[in-house]
């Protein structure tokens, strides 16, 4: 079975966002036309809570760009986001959400950052993710969302390792870019690691 996995498509990672990603807000329609052509629907969900360790305001002195160790991982800061129960936790209001049959938060442990929706960064916890996919006869992960060169990338490689075969719709995504080149890098990454990039249009109904 092929199964959609949408990354993080919240609203604090669009524009006006805690945390934007440029153009972000362009991803929901594309994945929206996506969703109709998979058996199974799933996502994941930014969920951290407000002392996080990822956030700068959590580190005196600190803004959000530097990196500082915790727990041995080198950890960038990012503004708070994505806080547990508040709005900017939501799917973004533009995504069809009714067919998602589960959702995988990640990030709820204080120290622990987790871009991949497998794992946490320190791969010392899974989501559950692989095993509800395996159970469910996914072979082949179709992944889309937010952001490309963060949450996208390691959840695409972490896929990869596990045995999934893996297509990344490139249109379906956007990279936050802290640095330029970044989500090109992501791209480059992922099709070494054994992706294939695609367009939404080769995937969405013909209309
Ligand atoms: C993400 C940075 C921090 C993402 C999440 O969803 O790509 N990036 N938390
Ligand atoms: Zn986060």
């Amino acid at each position: 079975m092929n199964a959609l996995l949408i990354v993080d498509v919240q609203n604090d990672f669009l524009p006006g966002g805690a945390l934007p990603v440029p153009e972000g807000d362009r991803v929901a329609p594309l994945i929206n036309r996506l969703i109709p052509r998979f058996e199974a629907v799933y996502a994941t969900q930014d969920w951290h809570p407000a002392d996080h360790l990822s956030f700068a305001a959590n580190h005196p002195g600190r803004r959000p760009g530097e990196t500082v160790e915790i727990g041995g991982l080198e950890q960038i800061l990012w503004p708070v986001h994505c806080v547990q129960f508040t709005g900017g936790a939501c799917f973004a209001p533009g995504l069809r959400t009714a067919p998602i049959r589960r959702v995988f938060p990640k990030g709820a442990d204080r120290e622990t950052d987790s871009y991949s929706g497998f794992f946490d960064n320190g791969r010392r916890r899974a989501t559950g993710l692989a095993d509800c996919l395996r159970e469910a006869g996914v072979e082949e992960l179709t992944v889309c969302g937010l952001a490309l060169d963060y949450c996208v990338k390691f959840t695409v490689l972490d896929a990869l390792e596990l045995g999934f075969r893996v297509r990344l719709v490139q249109d379906a995504c956007r990279a936050v870019n802290l640095r330029a080149g970044d989500g090109d890098r992501a791209l480059e990454a992922m099709r070494a690691a054994g992706a294939r990039i695609v367009a939404a249009r080769e995937l969405a109904e013909p209309s």
